[in-house]
């Protein structure tokens, strides 16, 4: 009975030629060197339901996959097509892995398409921009009915791509004393993340600015954080750690441009020139909790220019701007810039009311030197 239809199917086929055959299918796989990535194999089964499958997977050199803490290949059965099935990964050697999976109830896979197993690969640092091929070789997959069937090999392209998600700082410039935004950008075109965190590692004579609460100051960028939060501690050193996620799991929208904004400040003694600062043991997550880690990140932040008595914005003019700056400051605000050598006009112990006079005073002669005598040469201390 069973072999009259397999033959009535079979005339069927041939007859009308269009029925597509079911097969195992792979999409486009992109990597970045140092990529963990989970890959999805499909099954594409618009003919039979299946119960179990084996195959072999043979990655290139420089891809391979990855093992869980416990030491076991990262492979996993789709939750929306899996039943009770269970799946074993083993390493061949050589870039082979065999994967096997079966229901104890000889139940088959949901559906007719789409996922049906993840893999999670490594690409190993040294690769190189190319095209690299894999192969999912020695198929067989066990029909409903019993039947073994034995598929035909599939390749399937890895591509290394250079054009890889990164982080990039822009350039900074810093007046002695100044507050600064300084932009961490997140460039992600090939995966979207949920989660990060890094060290921000400072040189001598900058610093993370506090605001008036005590708090580090820092922020999410607003078109790119969802239901993120952000959380930064000084580790000492100069060193910060900052740390990212959402809590549902969403992704930072956009794939170029500031994810955070870092407000760093100059000592009022620092010396000009360009001091390296890091972006250290970056980690991002993506949605499915893959991390990737990234490499340190260096970067200038360039100081330069000298304190401009009553300049508390720091734009290199002394006007009704800075009066304005002044007073958000003296109200308990945050502005950024903000340079409180240039606020300490009078240059007594700190920042207060008496200062805004000298600013105003500064400001209506345009320029320093135009400035009442008692604002000029003074000596600017912090
Ligand atoms: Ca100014
Ligand atoms: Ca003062």
């Amino acid at each position: 009975m069973k072999s009259l239809r397999m033959m009535l199917l079979a005339a069927v086929l041939a007859l009308t030629g269009t029925a597509q055959a079911d097969n195992l299918a792979v999409g486009s796989v992109t990597m970045v060197p140092g990529q963990t990535k989970e890959v999805a194999i499909s099954l594409e089964n618009p003919q039979q339901a299946y119960t179990a499958f084996q195959l072999e997977l043979v990655l290139p050199e420089g891809v391979t996959m990855v093992r869980d803490a416990q030491g076991r290949l990262m492979a996993r059965l789709d939750d929306g097509r899996k039943a009770d099935h269970v799946l074993n990964a083993a390493d061949k050697g050589g870039g082979v892995c065999r994967l096997m999976s079966f229901s104890l109830s000889n139940s088959p896979f949901a559906g007719t398409d789409g996922p049906l197993l993840h893999v999670t690969l490594h690409a190993d640092e040294s690769l190189t921009e190319g095209t690299l091929t894999a192969v999912i070789q020695k198929q067989v997959m066990t029909g409903a009915g019993g039947t073994q069937e034995k598929w035909t090999d599939l390749p399937f392209a890895i591509g290394i791509e250079s054009g890889n998600d990164h982080l990039a700082v822009e350039p900074l410039t810093l007046v002695p004393g100044q507050t600064q935004e300084l932009a961490i950008c997140l460039e992600n075109p090939l995966q979207t993340y949920a989660a990060f965190q890094l060290e921000l590692v400072l040189p001598a004579g900058i610093a993370v600015a506090r605001g008036s609460d005590g708090r580090l100051m820092a922020r999410l960028a607003d078109g790119r954080k969802a239901d993120h939060v952000l959380n930064v501690a000084a580790k000492g050193g100069g060193a910060y750690r900052l740390m990212s996620f959402s809590l549902s799991n969403a992704a930072y929208g956009g794939q170029e441009g500031p994810l955070v904004y870092v407000v760093v400040e100059a000592a009022a003694d620092a010396p000009s020139g360009e001091l390296t600062a890091t972006l250290r043991s970056p980690v991002f997550t993506q949605a499915d909790g893959t991390q990737v880690k990234w490499a340190d990140v260096s970067f200038a932040i360039t100081i330069g220019g000298e304190v401009i008595a009553g300049d508390v914005n720091s734009d290199g003019r002394v006007d009704g701007l800075d009066v304005v700056t002044l007073a958000r400051y003296l109200v308990g605000e945050d502005p950024v810039p903000f340079n409180a050598a240039a606020a300490n006009v009078n240059g007594d112990d700190g920042i207060s009311i008496a200062d805004v006079a000298g600013v105003i005073e500064i400001s209506k002669s345009r320029n320093l030197e135009m400035a009442p005598s008692k604002y000029r040469n003074i000596e600017i201390t912090k």
